[in-house]
C-alpha cells in the first residue's frame, strides 16, 4: 500500500509520521515471568490505596504474550511508527547491565523485526516511569545521581542490542510527571512526598543523565547518522483566563514552570528559565534557605546539556485557563503561584484534567515555535479517555472522532498557516491500557480492551476506523462515515 506517497491536500508533508503509542508497564503484563525484576510501578501499584480501582499492572494487555496481535492491529492501521517503551527491569531485573535477560531480548527483538518486516519504524521509549525497584530502594531513585551511569549503562545496552535496527529514540517520558507526580506529591510511584525540593532534584538528575545518554548514542552508536534521539516533554496549554497583563504574565509563568522547565535546558541555553531561578530563588530566600531549591547547573553542565535534542517531543492532551494567585509554602505549585480551571463550556471527558480544547495544540505549537527557535516537532501523544462506559456505546466513539478531527486540525494549521515545523504525530493509544494511578477505570484506547476476560480480547472502536482514514488522507479526510456523526450523544 503507499504510504505516504502522492499529493497531500492537507499541506502536511508526505513524509509526516502518522502513529500510535503505549508503554511498557501500560501493556505488558507478565510482571515476573521470564525473569522480569520488579519496578517501582510492580511495588506502588500491589500496595492497597494507591490505585483508583485496587488494580495493577501484573497482567494489564497482557502484550507480553499477545504482541503479534498488536502487530496485526497496527499493520491494519496503516501506522507509519509505533511508539513504545522498553521495561528496564524486564531487560536488567537487577538494574544493572551485569543481569541482562536474554528472554526479554528475545521478546523485543520480535516486536522490532516483526515492525520492520511491516514497513513500520520503531520508536523506542528507554525510560517510561518503570524504574527497577532495586534503584530506588538502594539509591532512592531520580533523587540521587549516582543513578545516572546506571541508566547510560541501561542505555547503552539497549544501543548495542536494537541500535542496528533501531533509529529513533527517546531517553525519557514526560519528566514532569516522574518528578512532580513521583518525587513531590507522590501521586505515582515512587510515592514520595518531598514538597519544595523533591521535583526539583528528580529533574535536575534526569536532565544530567538525558544528556549522558544523548552523547554517548552519538558518539559511539549513531556512526552511520542516520539516528535521532531526544526526549518527551508533557505540557498542557496555560492560557491566561482573562486579558489583563496579570494573567498573561501567569500563564507565561506556568508554561516555563511546566515545559520551560526541561525544555529551556535542551532546547535554549542549557540552563532553566529565568522565571523559575528568580521565582524559586526568591521564595528559597525569604523561607531562610542559604541556598535556593532549586539545584544550579555548573557551566560545564550547562554546555552539557544544551542542545541535547535532534527533535522535540511533545505529549499534550488539553488546556488550563490561568490565572495569577498568591501562594504560601515550600512546594513547586505553589512556586508557580498561579491558579488553574477549566472552562465549564469546555467538553470533557473520562478524565477530570482532560477538557478538549482543540485550538491549544495550536497555541502551544506556536509557543515552542517561538521559544526554541522552530525545532522539528514529533507530537509523541494526544488522545482522549473515554466518558461512555456502557457497552456498545463504546465502540461507537465520536467523541473520540471529534477529539481527533479538532486536534488535528489545528496541528495542521500550526504546520501550514504559521508554519510550525511539526514532523510527526503519536496518537494515544492504540489500545486501552493500564492507566496508572487511574488503574482501567480511564481508558484511552482506539481499541478496546476486554479487562475481564483472561484472553485479553481486542475490539475496534470507531476512532481507529477514522484515524486510520487520517493516516491514508494525511490529514483530515474530505468525507466521514455517516454512521460516525449518527450516534446520539448522551
Ligand atoms: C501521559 O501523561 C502518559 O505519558 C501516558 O502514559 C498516559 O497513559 C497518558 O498520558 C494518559 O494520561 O491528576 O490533575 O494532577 C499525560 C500527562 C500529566 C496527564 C499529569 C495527567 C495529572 C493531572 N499527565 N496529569 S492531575
Amino acid at each position: 500500500q503507499p504510504r505516504g506517497e502522492g499529493p497531500s491536500a492537507s499541506g502536511l508533508p508526505s513524509d509526516f509520521l502518522w502513529g500510535v503509542a503505549t508503554a511498557a508497564y501500560q501493556i505488558e503484563g507478565a510482571w515476573k515471568e521470564d525473569g522480569k525484576g520488579p519496578s517501582i510501578w510492580d511495588e506502588y501499584s500491589h500496595k492497597p490505596g494507591n490505585i483508583d480501582d485496587g488494580s495493577n499492572g501484573d497482567v494489564a494487555c497482557d502484550s507480553y504474550h499477545k504482541w503479534q496481535e498488536d502487530m496485526e492491529i497496527l499493520k491494519l492501521m496503516r501506522v507509519k511508527h509505533y511508539r513504545f517503551s522498553l521495561s528496564w527491569p524486564r531487560l536488567l531485573p537487577d538494574g544493572t547491565k551485569g543481569s541482562l535477560n536474554t528472554k526479554a531480548v528475545a521478546y523485543y527483538m520480535n516486536i522490532i523485526k516483526a515492525l520492520k518486516d511491516n514497513g513500520i519504524i520503531p520508536l523506542i521509549t528507554l525510560y517510561h516511569w518503570d524504574l527497577p525497584k532495586t534503584l530506588q530502594d538502594k539509591y532512592g531513585g531520580w533523587l540521587n545521581e549516582s543513578i545516572i551511569p546506571l541508566f547510560k549503562d541501561y542505555a547503552e545496552v539497549c544501543f548495542k542490542t536494537f541500535g542496528d535496527q533501531v533509529k529513533h529514540w527517546l531517553t525519557f517520558n514526560e519528566p514532569w510527571c516522574v518528578s512532580v507526580l513521583g518525587y513531590e506529591v507522590g501521586q505515582m510511584a515512587p510515592g514520595i512526598k518531598l514538597a519544595g525540593t523533591g521535583a526539583y532534584r528528580a529533574a535536575h538528575t534526569i536532565l544530567k543523565a538525558h544528556a549522558e545518554v544523548y552523547h554517548m548514542y552519538h558518539e559511539k552508536y549513531n556512526t552511520d547518522k542516520s539516528g535521532k534521539i531526544s526526549i518527551t516533554l508533557n505540557s498542557d496549554w496555560s492560557e491566561p483566563k482573562t486579558k489583563t497583563a496579570e494573567d498573561a504574565e501567569a500563564a507565561e509563568r506556568s508554561q516555563q514552570f511546566s515545559l520551560g522547565w526541561f525544555a529551556h535546558p535542551v532546547y535554549a541555553n542549557g540552563d532553566y528559565p529565568d522565571v523559575m531561578k528568580w521565582t524559586v530563588g526568591n521564595r528559597s530566600k525569604a523561607e531562610n534557605l542559604n541556598q535556593s531549591r532549586l539545584p544550579e547547573f555548573t557551566d560545564d553542565e550547562k554546555a552539557r546539556i544544551k542542545g541535547t535534542f535532534d527533535f522535540f517531543g511533545l505529549n499534550t492532551y488539553s488546556t488550563n485557563l490561568i490565572t495569577g494567585a498568591k501562594t504560601t509554602g515550600a512546594g513547586y505549585f505553589q512556586d508557580i503561584g498561579v491558579a488553574s480551571s477549566k472552562d465549564p463550556k469546555w467538553k470533557t471527558s473520562g478524565s477530570s484534567w482532560l477538557t478538549v480544547v482543540p485550538w491549544g495544540m495550536r497555541r502551544i505549537l506556536n509557543w515552542i515555535k517561538q521559544q526554541y527557535s522552530n525545532p522539528p516537532v514529533i507530537i509523541t501523544e494526544n488522545g482522549i479517555s473515554d466518558r461512555n462506559t456502557t457497552i456498545p456505546g463504546i465502540y461507537r466513539d465520536y467523541w473520540r472522532i471529534g477529539y481527533y478531527r479538532g486536534y488535528i486540525s489545528n496541528m495542521i494549521d500550526a504546520v501550514v498557516k504559521d508554519k510550525c515545523n511539526v514532523i510527526g504525530y503519536t496518537a494515544w493509544s492504540v489500545m486501552d491500557n493500564f492507566e496508572w494511578s487511574r488503574g482501567y477505570s480511564e481508558k484511552f484506547g482506539m481499541y478496546h480492551v476486554n479487562f475481564s476476560d483472561p484472553q485479553r480480547p481486542r475490539t475496534p472502536k470507531e476512532s481507529s476506523v477514522y484515524y486510520s482514514m487520517i493516516i491514508k488522507a494525511n490529514g483530515i479526510p474530505k468525507y466521514t462515515p455517516r454512521s460516525f456523526h449518527v450516534v446520539d450523544e448522551n
